[in-house]
């Protein structure tokens, strides 16, 4: 029997399968971390109790729960006070609901007896979270409507994959809690559990979409993480089409990229030859997938098209498909593969696997480029990629090692992929790898960054690790930190998209040594200065069976221009060299002529219509 509230919260959401809580505590949330101790206590004997995982900061809760939803396919629930706290996890929610995956928000109040009279800590947490978290978002004023509550927004969040929220005034926290409310008129009756739906759109429109996949002879497909969990599908589709595939960002781990018809991801992070497959294709099969770049899609009429999602307002809206099919990708694949005729012809698939084998090569010059500040990054990806361990949990940050990541990261079969995607929010990966170890612990999370989202927030969440680490019988994580001294990504755009130089007092960062930072917190820390030593320090990374940070000193001047060079693009370059860059004469202007020089000569489609 619960006798608080928060005691009945706490066995409810246990009831719900809930196994971790990423939080914060606070004067707001009193009886809901009373709560979680005495539940701890009392289900000691059985060790399935909610653990409680104490972060340094209420954002980063909220990217943890969002990374454990996105790698378990659970919800990820996460909590803080009134208040400070609440704001604070504001970002890492909205991280959650731009990549559609289930988290529980839980925060605190002003007493019942205070809301409404600017009491300390009080803010307007219905109006703070009205557009994060408004598929359910309430503040419970009664013990007796508490069960109602949280069994909708634990529905809610699985059912609808987004963020939803619970607010607890701290008085009621601590009330007596209603467990069974009485059968009267003004309450509900509430239960656990969830079946979800197999989701298949109708015969009408599988035959539809057949019909126009067997008619085309060059079929390109698009996959996005909606296509995860039905890798084996889309792989028999492709195979049935003689398809290649391409794939978005948050979708790289749907398909090995050592299958010689996956062309890697697509668009501005993309490979060449996934531009040139979609420029080639008269076919266009979309798999879950929201991939807003729509000048990256083949050109309107110059292909037909069949999408799949499950939510009927993302199809038809970046391509204009022919065929909309509503449904999940798992199911939906599995009820159209039988209606697709195996193609024969295999010409298509070896034009692709060609111009892969071309873009391949491309990739391994533009790495060969020494850097004279530092490494090139694409290095670190050569090295890397030859010691991925088995079934590893990579994460990245909104950075230039996205853009790397994106591109040269060899993804095997059974690894795990993730970032912040729809947000492209900075600060993620750290947080999404400690996530991904509690709830895998016997896998090797890797976390791709920069050194300004290390100082941003990194740094500090490894001391969050530091406190955990002994609890598992393999520690391994590995951070793998490229320190360019500098918020390159946006340097590089504002180059490229604005022609603006290079603004030492915005984009120059202090230089401090995550390496020795690792060392501190008695973790490993590896500082690599010389690309000659990258293998023997990723050698020695995945043997350590500890936490290790690499530090990895790299060139921010080697050209971070997309595979697709346009001419605006260089023309802004230019004009931002003109201007003064200070780094104009550097390393620089080599890298980018060595990028331009024939290796990737077209112009991207919709800035030159025909
Ligand atoms: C919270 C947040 N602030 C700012 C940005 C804009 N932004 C995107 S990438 C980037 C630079 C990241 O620098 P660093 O982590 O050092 O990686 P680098 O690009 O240098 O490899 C910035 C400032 C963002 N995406 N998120
Ligand atoms: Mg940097």
């Amino acid at each position: 029997m619960a006798a608080t509230v928060s005691d009945f919260l706490i066995e409810r959401l246990h009831e719900w399968g809930v196994r971790r809580i990423f939080g914060y505590p606070g004067d707001g949330i009193n009886g809901i971390i009373a709560a979680i101790d005495a539940h701890q206590k009392s289900h000691a004997a059985t060790a399935d109790a909610i653990d409680f995982i104490q972060v340094r900061h209420e954002e980063q809760a909220a990217f943890m729960a969002c990374a454990h939803a996105k790698f378990t396919g659970e919800l990820g629930v996460c909590l803080a006070t009134s208040g400070p706290g609440a704001i604070h996890l504001l970002n890492g929610l909205y991280d959650a609901k731009a990549d559609h995956v289930p988290v529980l928000a839980l925060t605190g109040q002003a007493a019942t007896t205070a809301i409404g009279s600017e009491y300390q800590q009080e803010v307007d947490l219905q109006s703070l979270f009205k557009d994060v978290a408004g598929e359910y978002l309430v503040t419970l004023m009664h013990p007796a409507g508490v069960r109602h509550a949280i069994d909708r927004a634990v529905r809610g969040a699985l059912g609808e994959r987004t963020v939803t929220a619970l607010i607890f005034p701290k008085d009621l926290q601590e009330e007596p809690a209603v467990e069974v409310p009485p059968h009267l008129m003004n309450y509900n009756a509430s239960s656990v559990g969830l079946s979800r739906a197999r989701s298949i759109p109708d015969e009408d429109g599988l035959r539809h979409a057949a019909e126009v996949l067997n008619a085309g002879s060059k079929v390109a497909m698009l996959v996005g993480a909606g296509a995860l969990g039905a890798e084996d599908l889309v792989e028999d589709v492709a195979e049935r089409l003689q398809a290649g595939c391409a794939k978005a960002l948050l979708g790289k781990a749907v398909l090995p990229d050592d299958l010689p018809w996956v062309t890697g991801t697509i668009g501005l992070l993309g490979t060449a030859a996934s531009s040139d497959m979609m420029r080639a294709c008269d076919t266009l099969l979309m798999v879950g997938t929201n991939y807003p770049y729509a000048q990256f899609l083949p050109r309107e009429g110059h292909a037909r098209g069949v999408q799949i999602d499950l939510n009927a307002s993302r199809l038809g809206v970046r391509f204009p498909t022919e065929v909309n099919l509503q449904g999940s990708a798992r199911d939906t694949l599995a009820a159209l593969l039988p209606l697709l005729t195996q193609k024969t012809d295999t010409s298509w698939r070896t034009s692709i696997v060609r111009t892969e084998e071309t873009a391949e090569r491309v990739d391994a010059t533009r790495a060969a480029i020494a850097g004279k500040d530092g490494i090139n990054p694409e290095d670190m990806f050569v090295e890397l990629n030859r010691r991925l361990p088995d079934r590893c949990i990579i994460t990245a940050d909104a950075g230039t090692s996205t853009n790397w990541a994106a591109r040269h990261l060899q993804l095997r079969r059974d690894m795990k992929w993730s970032l912040s995607g729809g947000l492209a929010t900075m600060g993620s990966a750290v947080p999404y790898a400690i996530a991904a170890k509690f709830a895998f612990p016997d896998r090797t999370p890797i976390a791709i960054t920069g050194d300004g989202a290390m100082q941003m927030n990194g740094m500090n969440e490894l001391i969050t690790l530091q406190r955990y680490v002994s609890r598992w019988a393999d520690p391994s994580i590995v951070f793998v930190v490229a320190n360019n001294r500098d918020l390159n990504q946006v340097t590089w755009e504002m180059r490229i998209e604005s022609g603006a130089p290079d603004f030492p007092g915005s984009q120059h960062l202090p230089d401090v040594s995550m390496a020795a930072f690792a060392r501190l917190l008695g973790f490993e820390g590896i500082g690599v200065d010389r690309a000659e030593d990258l293998a023997a320090a990723f050698e020695a990374a995945f043997a350590a069976r500890r936490p290790v940070v690499i530090e990895i000193r790299t060139d921010p001047n080697i050209s971070m221009l997309p595979a697709h060079v346009t001419r605006e693009q260089m023309t802004s370059f230019g004009r931002a060299m003109l201007k003064g860059d200070p780094e104009r004469g550097s390393a620089i202007v080599q890298s980018v002529k060595g990028v331009i020089a024939g290796m990737f000569p077209h112009e991207t489609a919709d800035r030159h219509p025909t």
